[in-house]
């Protein structure tokens, strides 16, 4: 590994030892771009690596709230401000037990070349709280939503920070969102947010953009090995925005998707309903669980998908970050499956993703594979701006460039770099890296 990313890579390990995944998502962006710093020495002077993962900006908050019992609870909250290199800080907020600065670290450090790749003007940031919005009444979840925003408000904006939805953030929570910031500073600026009801300056094609974007790259990525007419069998993880219009897309691809999973249990349908499944988790917000019942076909088992014995030639994890570690990455391949596009930011785990590279598995990392949906949300920002709507066919046209453009941009790289034209992880970190340093370095120290 190049000395230069060595050291930073290790001052960042004694800095933040308490952030397992922002380390981890740090390690695979530098380790794999270690050839760029090879070929620029002059980086190091100017300190390109320790201004790219050191945010520019991270607040953190209180918001207490009161239950439908009139009980008080607080929660924390968060915004990481990351690189502003390219744009507005973008990215989306995370309501889920489990988020705390490091988790956020991660994602945001994430963004800024996902976010790079689209070749949209947005830079990158991540926020959210440890709230946990399962089980909460609708008014329950409006409180929250509004003392988030009550100090979220004075960090964003449509020019400066414009966040959007993620895990346990959907439409419903972006509008009690929306609806309080624009209260509390008495504008109505729609591109303040992005994800927002089709009402009120949502863009259409949003809330499935991930989705079908995943499955858009997976097309590239079948094509460039000569495989543009094979309908695979697929297991997709997560039965959340992202998954569901992934298997949406998958199915109108004519493929067979064969298991879908939350974070209790999977099914298994050779004639899997998805109308069952939105029913079940848009509308109920229920678990996977009732499906055979409400489908009157298909099993549920506890436990992981990508721990199961099923035949399948393609996985699309669609849930969280490292649902798959190097034991569940063997079991897929002994499974049948060769092609691994991430829907989810990093479900796979250094070993899981060792794993498929030593394997031959094509591998389509998150921030290449999911950049559809924050691509969406830089295409409403637009709509916003000139007070326009596009048409589902026109913003699905320009979405599905878009994923061609990333696909063809991860490939330049690996090209330029004389890496395996199918080295997915280097090349969209490669591309989305080389396109933030340029804009830093020609806009001074910062
Ligand atoms: P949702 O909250 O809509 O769905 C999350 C899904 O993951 C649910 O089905 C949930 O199950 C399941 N899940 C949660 N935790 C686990 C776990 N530990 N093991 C297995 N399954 C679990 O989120 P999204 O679909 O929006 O996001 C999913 C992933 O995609 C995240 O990594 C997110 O960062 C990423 N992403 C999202 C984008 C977006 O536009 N929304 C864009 C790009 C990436 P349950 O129903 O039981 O809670
Ligand atoms: O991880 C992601 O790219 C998102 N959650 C979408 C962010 C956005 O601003 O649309």
């Amino acid at each position: 590994m190049n000395a230069y990313v060595e050291r930073v890579l290790n001052d960042l390990k004694k800095k933040d030892a308490y952030q397992p995944e922002f380390l981890q998502a740090v390690e695979e962006v530098l380790t794999s771009t270690s050839i760029v710093f090879d070929l620029h020495p002059l980086y190091e002077d100017k300190a390109v690596l320790e201004r790219l993962v050191e945010p520019e900006r991270m607040i953190q908050f209180k918001v207490p709230w009161m239950d439908d019992r009139g009980v008080y609870h607080v929660n924390r909250g968060y915004r990481v401000q990351y690189n502003s290199a390219l744009g507005p800080y973008k990215g989306g907020l995370r309501f889920h037990p489990s988020v705390n600065l490091g988790i956020l670290k991660f994602l945001g450090f994430e963004q800024i070349f996902k976010n790079a790749l689209t070749t949209l003007p947005i830079g990158g940031g991540k926020g959210g709280s440890d709230f946990d919005p399962k089980g909460k009444s609708d008014e329950e979840i409006m409180r929250f939503c509004q003392s988030f925003m009550t100090e979220l408000y004075r960090h964003i904006g449509p020019d400066t920070d414009v966040p959007a939805g993620d895990m346990g953030v959907g439409v419903r929570e972006v509008g009690y969102l929306y609806g309080h910031y624009r209260r509390i500073r008495g504008v109505v600026e729609p591109g303040v947010f992005t994800g927002k009801s089709l009402g009120f300056g949502g863009s259409l094609i949003r809330k499935e953009a991930t989705g079908y974007g995943l499955v858009y790259f997976v097309c590239e990525m079948l094509k460039n090995v000569g495989l543009e007419n094979a309908k695979p069998r697929v297991v997709v993880s997560g039965s959340g925005n992202v998954a569901i219009y992934a298997c949406e897309k998958a199915k109108q691809m004519g493929w067979q998707v064969i298991a879908m999973s939350d974070s209790k249990g999977y099914i298994v349908d050779e004639h899997l309903d998805l109308d069952v499944v939105k029913h079940i988790k848009e509308v109920e917000r229920g678990s996977l669980a009732l499906y055979p019942e409400y489908a009157g076909h298909g099993e549920y088992h506890e436990g992981s998908v990508y721990d199961a014995s099923l035949a399948y030639d393609v996985a699309l994890p669609c849930a969280t970050q490292n649902e798959i570690n190097g034991e569940r990455a063997m079991n897929m391949y002994n499974c049948g499956c060769r092609l691994v596009a991430e829907g989810a930011n990093m479900p796979s785990n250094k070993d899981a993703v060792a794993y498929y590279l030593n394997h031959g598995m094509l591998y389509g990392p998150g921030k290449a594979a999911n950049a559809g949906g924050v691509a969406t949300s830089a295409l409403e920002m637009s709509q916003n701006s000139m007070r326009l709507s596009w048409t589902s066919a026109e913003v699905d046209e320009r979405l599905h460039q878009i994923m061609i453009n990333i696909h063809a941009q991860c490939v330049d790289a690996c090209n330029k770099y004389g890496l395996d034209p199918t080295n997915y992880m280097a090349g969209a970190n490669i591309a989305g890296m080389e396109r933030v340093i340029e804009a830093m370095l020609a806009q001074g120290d910062y």
